[in-house]
């Protein structure tokens, strides 16, 4: 049998991961982080597939393409598009894979405008607050759906 596919579709700025304000987002790159989901993923019997953009518009794209591929999940750390987007609200609502929404910060520990998630009412589950472990545990979550 083949491996389920779970996407892992990173928003602006996340390719700075590592190299910037590493109080706040921890120091682990990218890089880092995808070679961590691969390797469990291996484990859990799921290929991993991760992107960045810095386009909101790359992101919906990647939600339309987890549901063309008959992805198990989508894992999406959509950064500041997060509390701001209609239209990545309105793609996880188009589509009919699950999407985990992450976070490495708790948003809701921090500045009043990240509060909102304009994603999270159609979103599977949220995890935030654990640092690059967020992304590790959203697919501990994908692989129990
Ligand atoms: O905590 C998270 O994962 C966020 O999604 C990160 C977003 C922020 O706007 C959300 O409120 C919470 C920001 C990502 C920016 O990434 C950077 C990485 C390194 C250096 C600077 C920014």
């Amino acid at each position: 049998m083949s491996d389920k596919l779970v996407l892992v579709l990173n928003g602006p700025n996340l390719n700075l991961l590592g190299k910037r304000e590493p109080g706040i987002y921890g120091s682990a790159t990218l890089a880092d982080i995808e070679a961590s989901l691969q390797e469990r993923g291996q484990e859990l019997g799921i290929t991993v597939e991760l992107r960045q953009s810095n386009h909101e518009g790359a992101l919906v794209d990647g939600l339309h393409e987890a549901q063309e591929r008959g992805a198990a999940a989508v894992i999406l750390n959509a950064g500041a598009y997060t509390h701001t987007s209609v239209a990545l609200l309105d793609a996880i609502r188009a589509i009919t894979v699950p999407v985990i929404e992450v976070h490495l910060s708790n948003p809701h520990a921090r500045e009043a405008f990240r509060h909102t998630s304009w994603i999270a009412p159609a979103a599977k589950g949220t995890i935030a607050g654990f640092g690059a472990d967020s992304y590790l545990l959203a697919l501990e979550a994908a692989a129990r759906l």
